[in-house]
């Protein structure tokens, strides 16, 4: 893993020479020796220890003697030396999109622009489209990109959050009194991003349960501490609220504290009407002020004459009046899930052999999972020729018949190109069982261009489902413009499936966008993109964005059994091949 240490520190290198407007050959000698670095498959420090460095591709002994350097001391007193020499801002700058090197010397240079919130207030003035060779578009981008960033740091990716909270739960459950524990806030309603974490905790100790979260190792600054409210600062600098109640308040506050604000407000209301109080303390009469509710959740909702709502989708985008009318969907369960269809090995990719990819896939228990690796134009990530991808489906083939029940599917990850043709002939796509298609490249087309790669792409019979429809990265890069309307009528006459990728950073199609596709009779999937075993969990992630979309087991293809899921792909084959589309 050290080689990519040493590969991020190269590339800084390379971003500190061009920033400072050296040499354009070292520049690039840099840049091409991270890269080398990158898909380097031995161990650099046994390369090191065997003084094999220069058999790597662009090494010479000079960048030797640096990654030796790095092996043996953990740093490169080049790279120490040239970072003293920029303003400190400058590395802040570069990791705004659409800031290179370059940009970031011109704003230096014209502007003395060292900070974000410099380059924000220069934007919002319009100083940078008149730098010279800045044109509006770039000014824009540089104001999304700033926007980008800022909401990467704020918000936290629901994985990253979930994982927390997971080490808070398990910390707090531990303290002498506590009943139960549970989230609340955001993370409970399975948000695609989360401002602060919110734990609920029942007990008649509060003091035991703060001073547990006030003295856990994760914890590097109490907030705020209380007997009922407790707030604290983890050493990764999020902010974690934990508050405390009694077991007959326990529904009351759960609910309360779950949100969102404007379900809760429209519950309030209901309450009123009926001549009742709401808090986190439980429902109360007006008139008596006697309790009518408090312990369990399903009593909150009940004391108003509604079903339990599942917290996913308390947002007042309509769960409220579908429960008045007891129509509230039933929503998808991770044990609905019958199979991934986006499961990478380290044939493109991925890390994991395909065997150790199949096994761990059939302990998940799914009836199937779908092989997709990348396709050959996708070189950066070791995409298939179509020899290697004709070897593979044989491999799979050979493989399960030891599987038993669990069976692989044969399939692909196929480049949409930018003329929107796929990346194979359709005669190799015909052999596989499951294909999707994908958008790698080309993310700053128009709208209308992106728009007709990815119908081109629907209307090929062979496709079965579309990636990532956006191609956004939480934090990093913003969704391409999609013309979703006709998307989804394309996707919805030929059958074909629209997913949701579950990868903490995608969440594509998100929460809002699921939903519109399903009202325009798209079926969808959950999948999960995994390139490391460990991401096959991320599945319950893409579950909890099926469900804020309202979606249950019959709208998402792979709750079909395999041999549902493999008419269904033979249909719109069918169909597409006989031009019915
Ligand atoms: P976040 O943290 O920005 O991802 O979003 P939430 O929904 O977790 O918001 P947060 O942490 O401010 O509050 C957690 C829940 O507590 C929120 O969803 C509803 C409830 N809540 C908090 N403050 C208020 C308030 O002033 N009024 C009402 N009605 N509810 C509140
Ligand atoms: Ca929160
Ligand atoms: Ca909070
Ligand atoms: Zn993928």
């Amino acid at each position: 893993m050290r080689q990519h240490e040493i590969a991020a520190l190269f590339s800084q290198i390379a971003d500190l020479l061009e920033f400072r407007g050296e040499n354009p050959f070292r520049i690039r000698a840099y840049r091409r020796a991270a890269q080398n670095l990158e898909s380097l498959t031995d161990d650099i420090e046994r390369m090191a220890a065997e003084d094999r460095l220069q058999e790597i591709p662009g090494i010479g002994q000079d960048l030797a003697a640096k990654i030796r350097e790095y092996v043996s001391t953990g740093a490169i007193q080049a790279v120490e030396r040239l970072r003293r020499e920029v303003p400190a801002g400058i590395f802040e700058l570069l990791e705004i999109p659409g800031v290179g090197p370059k940009t970031a010397k011109l704003l230096y240079e014209r502007l003395r622009i060292t900070s974000v919130p410099q380059l924000a207030k220069a934007a919002r003035a319009h100083q940078l489209c008149k730098l010279p060779g800045f044109q509006e578009k770039k000014e824009h981008n540089i104001v999304r990109g700033i926007r980008i960033i800022r909401q990467g740091r704020e918000r936290m990716h629901l994985g990253a959050a979930l994982a927390l909270s997971r080490q808070v739960i398990e910390r707090l459950r531990e303290a002498p009194g506590v009943k139960r524990v549970e989230v609340a806030g955001s993370l409970r309603r399975m948000k695609e991003t989360i401002g602060d974490l919110d734990l609920l905790a029942a007990s008649t100790q509060p003091l035991r349960v703060m001073k547990a979260l006030t003295t856990a190792p994760f914890c590097a600054q109490v907030l705020a501490s209380g007997s009922t409210k407790s707030s604290i600062m983890t050493t990764d600098g999020v902010q974690v609220d934990v508050r405390v109640v009694a077991p007959e308040s326990f529904g009351a506050a759960w609910q309360y504290f779950t949100g969102s604000k404007e379900h809760n407000v429209r519950l309030r209301e209901m309450a009123v009407r009926r001549g009742l109080k709401i808090n986190e303390y439980g429902v109360f009469r007006l008139a008596t002020g006697a309790r009518v509710a408090g312990r369990d959740e399903e009593d909150i909702y009940r004391a108003l004459e509604l079903p339990w709502i599942p917290p996913e989708i308390r947002e007042d985008t309509g769960e409220i009046e579908a429960a008045m009318q007891k129509r509230l969907p039933r929503l998808l369960e991770l044990g609905d899930i019958k199979g991934d269809f986006h499961v990478h090995t380290n044939r493109s990719d991925g890390r994991h052999p395909l065997e150790e990819v199949a096994q761990a896939c059939k302990r998940r228990g799914y009836q199937y999972a779908v092989i997709t690796d990348h396709s050959k134009s996708l070189k950066v990530a070791g995409g298939l020729t179509e020899a290697e991808l004709r070897r593979l489906i044989s491999d799979i083939r050979a493989l399960n018949g030891k599987l038993g029940r669990f069976q692989l599917l044969t399939g692909s990850e196929v480049d949409i190109l930018a003329e929107g043709r796929m990346d194979y002939p359709n005669e190799m796509l015909a052999q596989l069982d499951f294909v999707i298609g994908s958008i790698h490249s080309g993310f700053k087309q128009s709208q209308a261009t992106i728009t007709n790669r990815l119908v081109k792409a629907i209307r090929n019979p062979y496709v079965t489902m579309i990636a990532h429809p956006t191609g956004r990265l939480l934090g990093q890069r913003e969704p391409y413009e999609v013309d979703f309307e006709a998307v989804f009528q394309a996707a919805r006459e030929t059958g074909t499936a629209m997913e949701i990728n579950a990868y903490p950073k995608r969440l594509d199609l998100n929460d809002v966008a699921a939903r519109k596709a399903h009202e325009a009779g798209v079926m969808l999937a959950v999948s999960t993109d995994t390139h490391s075993l460990d991401q096959l969990t991320d599945m319950a992630i893409g579950v909890g964005v099926a469900r804020r979309a309202w979606l249950g087991p019959r709208d998402i293809l792979n709750c079909l059994s395999r041999d549902q899921l493999l008419a269904w792909v033979r249909q719109k084959r069918k169909k597409g091949t006989q031009n019915k589309f």
